[in-house]
């Protein structure tokens, strides 16, 4: 594959940009090598500036799950834009995509719409102690909820200690308000709370693992997930920024049979344009200012041509729901997958729930960061350099989940395994 006009383009960007992306994910720096620099998508598929085409697994990180340049999306934004682009006020079309996300997910009585995930994370927490006048969070380390300084930290010495910032720039004293525990271990959970519970504001989870990879939870850790928030006057935030109308129309929270006191979205819900959402219970929302104290602002928040991607969106999953031909799709894609990886005698696990899938190179399931963070990095990025030299485009990290879209045939994921059996059997060639 020729990349000249990537390769120019990208030089540039490093001179504009810090390390020429507006997001780190997209550096390709977990695989080595410059990333392609796309030109424009139609349906499964990316073009690059040198007009190579590829299969799109990663689906933008998740918002793309009806595929690039929908019809429907973009004849709402078409329809949108020319009614003016921002107003700073009250629009029906925040009314329309609240009452679509609430009619959606289980737990959501009354919902804020945010521009990010981050933002959602970062709201989500302020109202958890705003509402128990508690500071202390818990996290699970191998989750991701954005770039919140209070969440960018890292386990202390042992699992129960403080955590400590995991960036600079995130200071002692905002990561001493933090607990990072083991995901999937409902003891080190009950630990945490024994020792802290009264200082404890809330616990986030990733009720499906995107971030280190897929990693499924364990009934009795999302049973803990629940009674002891409860027990202890605790809230449980659910981050579905990635399985959010993802993996179940209501969320993992719908297919796992949890129910969380707030939720955070992305991604999906803004059909490809900036939006976030928090929500939950009305009694706790109802704490978010104007309503009650906590402050939470945004200009653009709730935007006229974001809403009107999400609602587009959110209007065909509801309509034209894809989840039983997502599933076929992805099921084909596993099966296939793990022929290939047979046949190569290559050490890997498959995770998959939904139309989200990892293939991790571990001879040990992951189930949390411990077991995650074992993966031989150097094959995949073995594995994911052959599968872009062969047109599919895959996430570029060993701890992200690729996505599998409503517009993906059949055809697409056979390409796909016929490619993954070329690179598994040369990978240590
Ligand atoms: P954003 O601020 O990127 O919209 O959302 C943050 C976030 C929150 N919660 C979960 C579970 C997430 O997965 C994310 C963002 N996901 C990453 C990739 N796994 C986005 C890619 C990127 O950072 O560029």
């Amino acid at each position: 594959m020729k990349h000249e006009r990537s390769h120019k383009i990208f030089t540039h960007a490093k001179r504009l940009m810090p390390g020429g992306v507006n997001s780190p994910a997209r550096a390709f720096g977990a695989v080595g090598g410059e990333p392609p620099v796309i030109a424009r998508g139609a349906g499964a598929y990316l073009w690059d500036a040198d007009g190579n085409r590829y299969i799109d697994y990663v689906g933008s990180w998740g918002p793309m799950i009806l595929g690039h340049g929908h019809p429907a999306i973009v004849a709402a934004l078409e329809e949108a834009i020319h009614r003016g682009t921002s107003f700073g006020a009250p629009t029906e079309a925040e009314n329309n995509l609240a009452e679509l996300i609430i009619a959606a997910v289980p737990s959501i009585e009354k919902v804020r719409l945010v521009n990010s995930g981050t933002e959602a994370t970062m709201s989500a927490i302020r109202l958890a102690r705003g509402y128990t006048g508690r500071d202390g969070i818990v996290k699970f380390a191998g989750n991701y909820h954005g770039h919140v300084d209070s969440l960018l930290v890292s386990a202390g010495s042992s699992a129960a200690t403080l955590a400590v910032p995991d960036s600079p720039g995130v200071t002692v004293g905002t990561s001493r308000d933090t607990l990072v525990l083991r995901y999937n271990d409902p003891a080190c959970l009950e630990q945490a709370f024994r020792e802290h519970g009264s200082r404890i504001a809330g616990v986030i989870f990733e009720p499906v693992v995107g971030n280190m990879g897929v990693v499924v939870p364990s009934r009795e850790f999302l049973d803990a997930l629940r009674s002891l928030p409860t027990r202890h006057g605790a809230l449980l935030i659910c981050d579905e920024v990635m399985t959010g109308f993802r993996v179940a129309p209501g969320g993992a929270q719908e297919r796992l049979d949890i129910s969380p006191d707030l939720t955070t979205l992305g991604k999906i819900v803004g059909g490809g344009l900036p939006v976030g959402a928090y929500g939950g219970r009305a009694d706790v929302m109802d704490h978010v200012l104007p309503a009650g104290k906590v402050f939470q602002a945004g200009t653009l928040s709730g935007n006229p041509l974001a809403t009107a991607a999400g609602c587009a969106t959110l209007r065909v999953l509801r309509d034209e729901p894809p989840y039983e031909r997502l599933e076929k799709l992805a099921a084909r894609f596993e099966a296939g997958l793990r022929a290939a990886a047979v046949e190569a005698e290559v050490r890997h696990q498959i995770a998959r729930i939904g139309s989200m899938m990892t293939l991790f190179f571990s001879s040990e399931p992951v189930r949390d960061w411990d077991t995650a963070s074992r993966c031989d990095t150097t094959r995949f990025a073995r594995y994911f350099w052959g599968m872009l030299d062969r047109g599919i485009y895959l996430p570029c990290s060993q701890y992200e989940a690729l996505f599998v879209s409503a517009a993906h045939t059949e055809a697409d994921i056979d390409a796909t395994i016929e490619a993954a059996r070329e690179v598994l059997h040369a990978l240590d060639a």
